[in-house]
C-alpha cells in the first residue's frame, strides 16, 4: 500500500499496490471508480485489493469481472483482468486456472451473475473443487440493469419485477448460496460475512484474505458471499444501506463459516496441464485429412473473402452464408460463419458474416467487407458504408439509389428475385445473387459449391433449380461487370 500520511491530523490515506493508479476509462473519473457513494462493491474491491498485496501475488493474480454492477473491475485492479460473459466467470476461472496453475485465480460476481443466470456454473465449479476464489457480492438486487428481482431478494422487497414485494408463491424463497454449497464435498472453505457495520467490515476483510490465501496454498474452491449495500437501488442512503444490511438483510441470510476444512485440506496436485494444440489431432484421432469427395482439393487456393450478406428473413441471407461457408470448407480452406438476427420468427432483418480464407481466420466479425450482397434497400444503406474500397456491392433492385453510390466501390444492380422469378421461383434469388458473388470469388471451386448445395439444399428438386439460379447469376455478372473485373 502506497500512503499519504498527515501526523497533525492523525489520518492516513493510501492506494493498495494492487490498485492502477490512474483509472483510465474516464478523463473525469481517473481517480474514481464509478460506483455510487455507499455501494459494497468499492468496499469489498478495497479489501480485495488489500488481500492481494497482503500476501504478495499481485504478479500472478487474475481477476475474473463479471456482467454487473462491477463490470469495470478490470479498470481498477492491476492484475491480470478477463471480464466473462454473464454468470460465466468460474467457467472462465475454471479454464484460468487449469492453463495457469501457478496463476491465482479471483471470480468476482454478483447475485444475479452468480445465483440466477451463473447457478450451474457456480455449483459445478465448486463440486469439482476447483482451487479458484469466489467473492460473491449479495446486494439482493440486479443493480446495473435497474433492480430487477434477484434469487436473493428478501421477501416482500420490492423491485422493479416484483412491484408489490417479493412473494413465496411467486418468486420462490430467497437462494441460500453458501448453505447449498455447503451441501457439496469439494469446496475447502465458505463463509457468509457482511458490510453492516465495521465489526462486519473487519470480518469480511479477514474471510477476503483467507479464501485467497487457502488458493495460495493450493487448497481449493473457496467462497465468501458478502452482504453487499446497494444505496442506489435500494433508494436508501448510504448510512441506512449498511443498517439495512446488519439489521434486516442477515435476518435472511445468516453470517458464518459455513465449511472449513482448511486445516485438514492437503495441497492439490495441480489438474494435468492442458495438451499442446498440435497434439490435439493425435489426440482427437483425426491426424490424417479426411478425404474429400470432389477432386478440386489438391490445388492451392489463394484467398482471403469477407463478406456481408444482409436482407429480410425468408429471403436466404443465411442460407447464401452458409452456401459460400461450407463450400470453402470442402475446398480446404479456412471458413466462418456469423449469423445475426433480430427476434422475430417472420419477416425480421438478418445478415451474416463470412470469412473464407487460406489462412488461419482470427476474428468471424467482418467490418468491412470486400463483397457486401444487399437482397434489400435498408440493408445496403445499413451497410454500403462499411464496404472496403475497392469492394463489390450486389444489390438486389432495379435502380441503385442515387445517395449510396460510391466512387471507390463497384456496383452491380439488378432485380435479383425478377431474374429467379423468370428461371422457377423468386425464392432463389440468394442462388442468383450467390452466382454473381462466385465471379468475384473466383478461386472458389465449382464442385465444392455444387457439393455444399447437395449437402444444404438437400431436396433435388431445389437443388436443381438453385444450380440453374447460380448459372444465371454468373452470366448475368460476365454480361454487366466484364470489363470492371
Ligand atoms: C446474457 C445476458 N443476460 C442479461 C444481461 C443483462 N444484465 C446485465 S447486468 C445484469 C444483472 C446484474 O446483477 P448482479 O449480478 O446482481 O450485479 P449487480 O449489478 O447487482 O452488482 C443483467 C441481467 C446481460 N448483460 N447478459
Ligand atoms: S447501483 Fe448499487 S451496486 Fe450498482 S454501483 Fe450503485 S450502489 Fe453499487
Amino acid at each position: 500500500m502506497s500512503s499519504v500520511s498527515f501526523p497533525e491530523y492523525e489520518v492516513a490515506f493510501g492506494r493498495p499496490d494492487s490498485y492502477y493508479e490512474k483509472y483510465e476509462r474516464k478523463n473525469e473519473l481517473s481517480h474514481a471508480t464509478h460506483y455510487c457513494p455507499g455501494c459494497g462493491h468499492g468496499t469489498a474491491h478495497k479489501m480485495l485489493a488489500e488481500a492481494i498485496d497482503g500476501l504478495a501475488i499481485k504478479d500472478r493474480t487474475v481477476l475474473i469481472s463479471p456482467v454487473g454492477c462491477s463490470v469495470f473491475a478490470y479498470y481498477y485492479f492491476d492484475v491480470g483482468n478477463v471480464q466473462a460473459a454473464h454468470g460465466r466467470a468460474p467457467a472462465v476461472a475454471t479454464a484460468m486456472k487449469r492453463s495457469h496453475p501457478g496463476s491465482i485465480v479471483i471470480s468476482y460476481q454478483g447475485d444475479g451473475d452468480l445465483a440466477a443466470i451463473g447457478m450451474a456454473e457456480i455449483i459445478h465449479a465448486a463440486n469439482r473443487g476447483e482451487s479458484i476464489t469466489v467473492i460473491f457480492i449479495n446486494n439482493g438486487i440486479y443493480s446495473m440493469t435497474g433492480g430487477q428481482v434477484a434469487p436473493t431478494t428478501l421477501i416482500g422487497m420490492k423491485s422493479m419485477t416484483t412491484p408489490h414485494g417479493r412473494s413465496v408463491e411467486n418468486e420462490g424463497y430467497p437462494l441460500h448460496i453458501c448453505e447449498l454449497l455447503a451441501t457439496l464435498e469439494a469446496p475447502v472453505y465458505i463463509e457468509r460475512v457482511g458490510l453492516g457495520d465495521n465489526k462486519q467490515i473487519a470480518q469480511a476483510t479477514k474471510a477476503v484474505r483467507k479464501a485467497i490465501d487457502n488458493q495460495v496454498k493450493g487448497l481449493g474452491f473457496s467462497i465468501v458471499e458478502i452482504l453487499s449495500p446497494c444505496p442506489t437501488i435500494w433508494k436508501m442512503n448510504a448510512v441506512d444501506s449498511q443498517h439495512w444490511v446488519r439489521d434486516v438483510m442477515e435476518k435472511t441470510f445468516p453470517l458464518g463459516v459455513f465449511c472449513d476444512k482448511t486445516k485438514e485440506a492437503q495441497p492439490h496436485a495441480p489438474h494435468p496441464a492442458a495438451p499442446a494444440l498440435t497434439e490435439l489431432p493425435k489426440i482427437l484421432g483425426i491426424e490424417d485429412e479426411p478425404e474429400l469427395e470432389h477432386a478440386t482439393k489438391p490445388r492451392k487456393i489463394d484467398i482471403d473473402l469477407h463478406v456481408r450478406v444482409a436482407g429480410f428473413g425468408g429471403q436466404g441471407v443465411l442460407l447464401l452464408g452458409e452456401i459460400l461457408a461450407q463450400a470453402g470448407l470442402d475446398a480446404g480452406l479456412h471458413v466462418s460463419w456469423l449469423p445475426s438476427y433480430g427476434p422475430e420468427m417472420r419477416s425480421g432483418t438478418s445478415n451474416c458474416h463470412v470469412r473464407v480464407s487460406s489462412e488461419s481466420i482470427d476474428s468471424p466479425l467482418v467490418t468491412l467487407p470486400d463483397v457486401l450482397v444487399a437482397m434489400n434497400e435498408p440493408s445496403l444503406r445499413k451497410f454500403d458504408d462499411s464496404v472496403r474500397p475497392g469492394g463489390w456491392v450486389l444489390y438486389n433492385g432495379d435502380e441503385f439509389p442515387a445517395d449510396c453510390y460510391r466512387p471507390d466501390v463497384k456496383v452491380l444492380a439488378l432485380p435479383f428475385t425478377k431474374v429467379a422469378h423468370e428461371i422457377g421461383d423468386a425464392r432463389a434469388a440468394n442462388m442468383v445473387m450467390l452466382g454473381a458473388l462466385l465471379e468475384i470469388a473466383e478461386d472458389l471451386p465449382q464442385d465444392a459449391i455444387d457439393q455444399a448445395l447437395r449437402q444444404l439444399v438437400k431436396t433435388p428438386k431445389w437443388v436443381e433449380l438453385d444450380t440453374r439460379a447460380l448459372l444465371r447469376g454468373r452470366e448475368l455478372f460476365r454480361e454487366k461487370c466484364a470489363v470492371e473485373v
